[in-house]
């Protein structure tokens, strides 16, 4: 036993796997989302890029330690096209009642430098563990301010593993007051909504933010499951929608399930949110996915592989059940697999990149990597140097599609359906694709072979090839 700590985890993992696949197995899985979130001009977008950056957790003003010369030079050698952009909830009212705009300033500012070379953007409250004051080093967590942290003395032990500190008596007693579980701080879910509310004035008009995740990896601290998801989760997600829209009534909002568990494989309890919008509703499911052995450290190799495998497809299952119950009866809502990554040094990292692009693909789920830091998890060496995940990552896709139903890629191209004409948008690895593309199903409207960049104009009901 390398760890007394990983067994208790994948002792309640296998525990936790046996309740869920029951309940799961009771319904059927869709077997793709067919819609997607759109850009201003109502084409659907497909996801490609990067979770920016884990190093906004702790930087005094909250911001990613990222340029736009970095910006340029990841869509120069991947082709991206989205960001899962990270802003916290410190940062937004560092004190209680007082929004920052000078820190919405600052996002807004990184904001056009995505604008600036055609990204979408979604904007993620995230947190970890809480908030930084849930210790006094302020080392852990991250997310929530300190005004808002109320750990009522109780202790939080801190080791090595950071999602271990989920467990202490101080993390969980800060997530029960947010919660109201406790029933003594509920004014902290209303400056929540408060929160949501001033991202959303500044961002309404901006077109470049498509999509507003509404809480990074929600967790239940006392109240865990069904209760917490059904319950108090719904309710703020509701809350924070209802705010969003007083001020925004276009950009999505994406909704993430308790991360325990479901990043596993497991069934989520999420319930519908009701989008007071005029027109279609706009929300979106943005889940994650780490599968337990992983998340553990293993490789995707020996006997892990097929525990993960298995992982990928029931995680996969129940996304779309989810998702399909976000829909309230109008089919799967839009989906992107806001956050997937791994150390790629371990064994089988490239097959397990793989297998999620695929899986996603399949699925029609964009994918947003974790994350654009430097180092063994990202795309480059804090030297520059391009690691191994930057030519995994540079594959071909279809960015911008009217009507997309879904697609496919390989290496020597894309296949998508769409059901109405109009534009779309396709990348393709410049290193490999030095010649005009050939097309099928549509007229090629222009090719910069230098960005990759191919633009087609369909009739419409087609299905799509473009090969090398
Ligand atoms: O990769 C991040 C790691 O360096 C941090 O110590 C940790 C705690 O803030 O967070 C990790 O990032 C996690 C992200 O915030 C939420 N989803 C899982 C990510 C990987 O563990």
């Amino acid at each position: 036993m390398r760890n007394p700590s990983r067994w208790a985890l994948a002792g309640a993992l296998v525990l936790l796997i046996a309740g869920g696949a029951v309940a799961a197995s009771l319904r059927v899985a869709p077997e793709a989302s067919t819609r997607f979130i759109q850009d201003a001009d109502g084409r659907s977008i497909v996801a490609h890029g990067f979770n920016t950056a884990s190093s906004a957790k702790s930087t005094p003003d909250g911001l990613p330690l990222f340029t736009e010369d970095d910006l340029a030079r990841e869509q120069t050698d991947m082709g991206t096209d989205f960001v899962r952009f990270l802003i916290s909830w410190r940062a937004v009212e560092p004190e209680k009642g007082v929004i920052d705009q000078g820190y919405l300033d600052a996002v807004e500012e990184r904001v056009q430098w995505y604008a600036d070379r055609g990204y979408d953007v979604m904007l993620d409250m995230h947190q970890d563990l809480w908030g930084s004051a849930i210790t006094p080093g302020g080392d852990w967590g991250n997310g929530a301010p300190a005004w808002a942290t109320f750990t009522d003395g109780l202790p939080v032990n801190t080791g090595d593993m950071w999602e271990l500190v989920y467990l202490e008596p101080g993390t969980i007693r800060a997530f029960d007051h947010f919660w109201n579980t406790t029933g003594e701080h509920p004014e902290l879910a209303e400056h929540y909504a408060d929160a949501w509310r001033a991202v959303a004035e500044r961002f309404a008009g901006n077109d470049t933010v498509v999509a507003y995740d509404l809480m990074n990896e929600p967790y239940g601290g006392t109240l865990q499951g069904v209760a917490f998801e059904s319950g108090p989760l719904t309710t703020l997600y509701q809350r924070a929608t209802d705010a969003i829209r007083e001020a925004d009534p276009d950009t999505w909002v994406c909704v993430e399930p308790q991360a325990f568990g479901f990043n596993w494989g497991l069934p989520s309890a999420l319930g519908p949110i009701d989008d007071p919008r005029d027109g279609d509703p706009r929300v979106a499911f943005c889940p994650h996915l780490y599968p337990l052995p992983m998340d553990l450290g293993d490789g995707f190799a020996g006997d892990t592989r097929g525990l993960v495998q298995g992982t990928v497809a029931q995680w996969r299952s129940n996304v779309l059940r989810t998702a399909e119950m976000l829909g309230q009866g109008e089919g799967a809502v839009p989906v992107i697999l806001g956050e997937f990554g791994l150390d790629t040094t371990r064994e089988g990292a490239e097959q397990y990149v793989k297998l999620v692009y695929e899986t996603a693909d399949a699925a029609g789920m964009g994918v947003v990597y974790w994350s654009r830091d430097d180092g063994s998890w990202g795309p480059y060496e804090s030297d520059g140097t391009a690691r191994n995940l930057v030519s995994w990552l540079n594959r071909p896709y279809p960015r911008e599609v009217d009507g997309l139903v879904s697609w496919t890629s390989s290496d020597d191209g894309v296949t998508f359906e769409v059901r109405k004409s109009g534009a779309a948008t396709v990348y393709l690895p410049p290193a490999a694709f030095t010649a005009q593309p050939a097309v099928s199903g549509a007229e090629v409207a222009s090719w910069d072979a230098a960005s990759g960049i191919l633009t087609l104009d369909v009739a419409g009901d087609e299905t799509v090839t473009v090969a090398r």
